[in-house]
């Protein structure tokens, strides 16, 4: 096959080498049987250049391929995490149009074709040549939630996306003597791209795992040299009596996706002897910021910005300000919304993070808070406006604020504050909540209160209710 007219699986493809292994485990799988499986999952797809693939499956090899496959297509793909109630799952299909609906439940879909994973899995056949794509064709639509208004769909290109991972291969030293243990979703960028991305980039190996879980994490350390993780991965290992000794020869853990408390970066150098290495992305921009890979790896803050990525904040030297960035890492803007793109995307090519930050004098940014209103749990964002919307719909419910606060395991938690009409009991909501909502975006208490602390220009003071802890 020739990938040279593929722009990102052309770029994925940089360090081939077909008889290495890709995937580890009881089931290896290498790097000639990983590609030749996606060529004949493109040809099964049989779709046009620019048309979506959505998918939402279980975690898999065989999902990762149909990633790739997608590509080789010339398609866009449309990742939709399985945790995603009907209605949420809706909403994305009708607004992204995918020719293709990968489900595990194909049935009563909007869209032209639904069909299980294994249905485009041929064991035989001649596998699709790759379709030509350039630099800036979109390869992969992430939907993101806002603080105001409908989740808005995030257009990557080839280009963004190839050259985010060649610089992190690059900063991060990733080679093909590396094996990278693989617990995250593939539903986001983390897992998908980041993590993903770069070991095909460098021809490494996946120890590929389901799940996150302490145990299997441990057990494939020993055959493994790099992790990366969202902090809720480190604080659970951290847990675990036999950490030092499994991770006595891995070379890097990577750590992102929401806030590491410098705490736990301690604690992880004195447990195991090695540095977490921290660095600051989003679904828009890809990664911006990182550790870097020799030198001090400074706890609490996400290090500099990356080779080609621009950044400045809005304020004086040393004083806190919003953080925008620019370079081809960014997204394209959001699919059919113009005018959201505007907001965020400035003419001259910055983007404006709604993250608040501060530089120190030797040039290491620390993420000091955000202007956007959103929780982040466990590394998964939850937008308040969406989950008070589905509370405040309920008859019995005059107002509510949905707010973050600290939690030793996710981060954050979400917590409903809710201000009654008539009664109702905190169960109920919840079970609504339930209905409409991804359990992770579901409140884990609600609090009952006789009326909003607001400021006198009406809003609501969420700082005053997250004061009370
Ligand atoms: C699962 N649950 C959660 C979360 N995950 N609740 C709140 N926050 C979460 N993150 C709920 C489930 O619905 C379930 O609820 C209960 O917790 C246990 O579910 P389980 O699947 O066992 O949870 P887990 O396996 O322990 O998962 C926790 C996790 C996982 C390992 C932290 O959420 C995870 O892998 N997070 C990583 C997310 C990620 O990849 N983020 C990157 C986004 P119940 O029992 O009540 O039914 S990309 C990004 O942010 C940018 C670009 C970047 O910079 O990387
Ligand atoms: P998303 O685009 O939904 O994946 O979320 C991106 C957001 O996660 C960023 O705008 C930050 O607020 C947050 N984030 C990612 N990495 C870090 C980090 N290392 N420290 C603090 N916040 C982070």
């Amino acid at each position: 096959m020739n990938y040279s007219a593929n722009y990102l699986a052309h770029a994925l493809r940089a360090n081939l080498s077909p008889d290495a292994t890709f995937i580890q485990g009881p089931t290896p799988l290498t790097y000639r049987e990983f590609w030749q499986g996606a060529e004949r999952m493109a040809a099964a797809l049989n779709i046009a250049p620019g048309d979506r693939v959505a998918m939402q499956v279980e975690k898999s090899v065989e999902a990762l391929q149909l990633y790739l496959a997608t590509i080789i297509a010339g398609g866009i793909l449309l990742p939709l995490n399985p945790a995603y109630t009907r209605a949420e799952t809706l909403y994305f299909l009708q607004d992204a149009t995918p020719t293709v609906f990968v489900t595990d439940t194909p049935d009563n879909w909007p869209v032209a074709r639904a069909l299980p994973l294994r249905a485009l899995q041929a064991p035989y056949g001649a596998g699709l040549q790759p379709v030509a794509r350039a630099a800036k064709d979109i390869a992969a639509i992430l939907y993101t939630s806002g603080t105001t208004g409908r989740p808005k769909g995030t257009m990557l290109s080839h280009r963004a996306l190839a050259s985010n991972s060649q610089t992190l291969e690059d900063y991060w030293r990733f080679t093909s003597d590396d094996t990278l243990i693989h617990a995250l979703p593939i539903f986001h960028t983390h897992g998908l791209f980041v993590a993903t991305n770069v070991a095909l980039m460098a021809g490494a190996s996946l120890e590929f795992l389901p799940k996150f879980d302490i145990d299997s994490i441990l057990e494939a350390m020993p055959r493994a040299t790099t992790l990366m993780g969202v902090p809720t991965f480190y604080t659970r290992l951290l847990k675990a009596k036999s950490l030092g000794k499994a991770a006595t020869n891995m070379r890097l853990f990577i750590s992102g996706s929401a806030p590491l408390l410098a705490s736990t970066h301690r604690e992880w150098l004195a447990r195991t002897g090695h540095t977490i290495l921290e660095r600051y992305g989003m679904t828009e921009t890809n990664m911006n910021t990182s550790n870097p890979y020799n030198g001090e790896r400074r706890a609490g803050t996400v290090g500099f910005p990356l080779p080609g990525v621009e950044l400045r904040i809005s304020a004086p030297k040393g004083e806190i300000g919003a953080i925008e960035v620019r370079g081809d890492n960014l997204f394209s803007g959001y699919w059919n919304m113009p005018e959201k793109t505007a907001e965020d995307l400035r003419p001259d090519g910055w983007f404006i993070t709604g993250d608040l930050g501060q530089m120190d004098d030797d040039g290491y940014l620390t993420i000091v808070g955000r202007s956007k209103d959103l929780i982040i749990s466990g590394g998964l964002n939850v937008y308040p406006k969406d989950v008070e919307a589905v509370i405040d719909a309920l008859p019995e419910v005059l107002e509510s604020a949905v707010i973050g606060l600290p939690d030793d395991d996710m981060g954050e938690r979400v917590i409903a504050i809710v201000v009654l009409k008539s009664p109702i009991t905190s169960d109920a909501i919840l079970k609504t909540v339930g209905k409409k909502l991804a359990r992770y975006k579901c409140p884990r208490e609600v609090r009952f209160i006789k009326e909003l602390p607001r400021n006198t220009m009406g809003k609501v003071q969420k700082n005053e209710l997250r004061k009370g802890g």
